[in-house]
């Protein structure tokens, strides 16, 4: 799929209109606690002789808080991420729940991306106009989405199609977020269009000169597509480098077709190299890393008013989509439990917390379910709402 020079122009535009519209124009394609214990007195002094024993033991080595190099981020940067990181992997498999109990018709997401998703998420400037940072996203957003404040009810409206979804109005599947206020364009699901559409929008930031960003994000295979090349050629050209942080999540397969045969370059991210653009490979299931690289790339680009390219390398937990099955897959790296084991051993967090932290996101995903599952679906008369109605691309029965 290549653009025109008139899309690209036009790119704003069209982005603009994808918002007024509220819903992506791709949907047409598809059409579719802690107990409290009461003791008895002799219980209680005997506890409290016990911990005055333990006071004075020496601490054993392996009980000691292990190092975790952290990368000098603070407790609280790092108990936020692992929150938002547990809420989105609640989120989705409360999703896939909802497909298979058959109330929903198809699940597509981001388990194995939060560590990537994240940190990308709380560092972003969030706001609307181009004054702000722009988010041309992909379907495997939640992450980046739970981190700027998405909240769960409103994903499980658009995987339910209800009319209440605020993105698309109950008009497209799972993950396909489009939030005007926050700046995040509507995800297509044509692959990789998003590429050359974020140009636009960081085309703009460009004239405005407000230090603002574009993000763009996108899968392995996708890159395969003329627009992906396209868009490295429009935010690299001499003298109009474009602010843009043009990032692919690696995991190693579009659908069921392995990454290793389709591939001639070591890394997607030496293509961004050869158009002299600041480029990393990373470790896209290590939040951390995630956080000061997505933080150093987008000083960069905020200062320089250039491009930057980042490859995470990220899991893919319960397969491409429904379409496969949506089941487990063992033999993956889980992001959100690395993660977790890490502040366990460096003890900035107890077991007592994590299962908090999980038991309390997973009753707000049955709440807001069952909110969900109370509402109306679209009614048929809505069905030309936001599309190009009007124009001569509007009824398909008159072409
Ligand atoms: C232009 C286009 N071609 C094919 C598809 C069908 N399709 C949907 S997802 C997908 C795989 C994409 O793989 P990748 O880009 O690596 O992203 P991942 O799903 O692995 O995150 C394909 C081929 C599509 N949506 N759009
Ligand atoms: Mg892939």
């Amino acid at each position: 799929m290549c653009i025109t020079l008139r899309q690209f122009q036009t790119g704003a535009g069209l982005l603009n209109y994808s918002f007024k519209c509220g819903i992506s124009q791709v949907f047409l394609i598809y059409f579719f606690r802690m107990k409290k214990t009461s003791v008895s007195s002799s219980k209680k002094s005997a506890s409290s002789n016990k911990a005055l024993l333990m006071k004075n033991k020496p601490v054993e080595k392996s009980k000691q808080p292990a190092k975790i190099n952290f990368g000098g981020l603070s407790k609280e940067i790092l108990l936020q991420m692992h929150s938002h990181m547990v809420k989105t992997r609640v989120l989705e498999e409360r999703l896939i729940k909802i497909y298979r109990a058959g109330e929903s018709y198809f699940w597509i997401g981001g388990p194995g991306e939060e560590a990537w998703g994240v940190p990308l998420g709380m560092l972003a400037k969030k706001g609307q106009g181009p004054e702000y940072d722009y988010l041309h996203l992909h379907y495997r957003c939640s992450p980046t989405l739970i981190a700027m404040g998405l909240d769960m009810v409103d994903s499980i409206r658009m995987m339910m199609n209800r009319a209440t979804d605020p993105n698309t109005g109950g008009r497209n599947f799972s993950n396909h977020f489009v939030i005007p206020k926050w700046n995040i364009a509507p995800v297509t699901s044509p692959l990789e269009v998003q590429y050359p559409i974020a140009c636009g929008t960081a085309h703009v930031q460009k004239r405005t000169g407000k230090k603002a960003l574009t993000i763009v994000t996108g899968g392995d295979a996708g890159t395969a597509e003329g627009d992906f090349a396209s868009a490295l050629i429009l935010a690299s050209r001499k003298g109009q480098e474009l602010p843009m942080l043009i990032t692919v999540q690696n995991n190693k397969w579009g659908i069921s077709t392995s990454y290793e045969g389709q591939h001639g370059e070591t890394f997607i991210a030496d293509r961004a190299r050869a158009f002299n653009i600041k480029s990393q490979v990373i470790n896209g299931n290590d939040p951390v890393e995630v956080y000061l690289t997505v933080k150093e790339d987008m000083e960069y680009i905020r200062k320089t008013g250039k491009p930057a390219f980042i490859e995470a390398m990220v899991s893919r937990l319960y397969g491409h989509s429904s379409a496969s099955g949506a089941n487990p897959i063992q033999n993956e790296v889980d992001p959100v439990k690395d993660f977790e084991k890490k502040l366990l051993q460096a003890g900035l967090l107890k077991e007592s917390e994590v299962k908090e932290l999980w038991a309390n996101f997973e009753a707000e995903g049955v709440r807001a379910t069952e909110i969900a599952r109370a509402e109306g679906v679209p009614s048929a008369d809505s069905i030309w709402d936001h599309t190009y109605k009007g124009s001569e691309n509007a009824d398909w029965r008159k072409f």
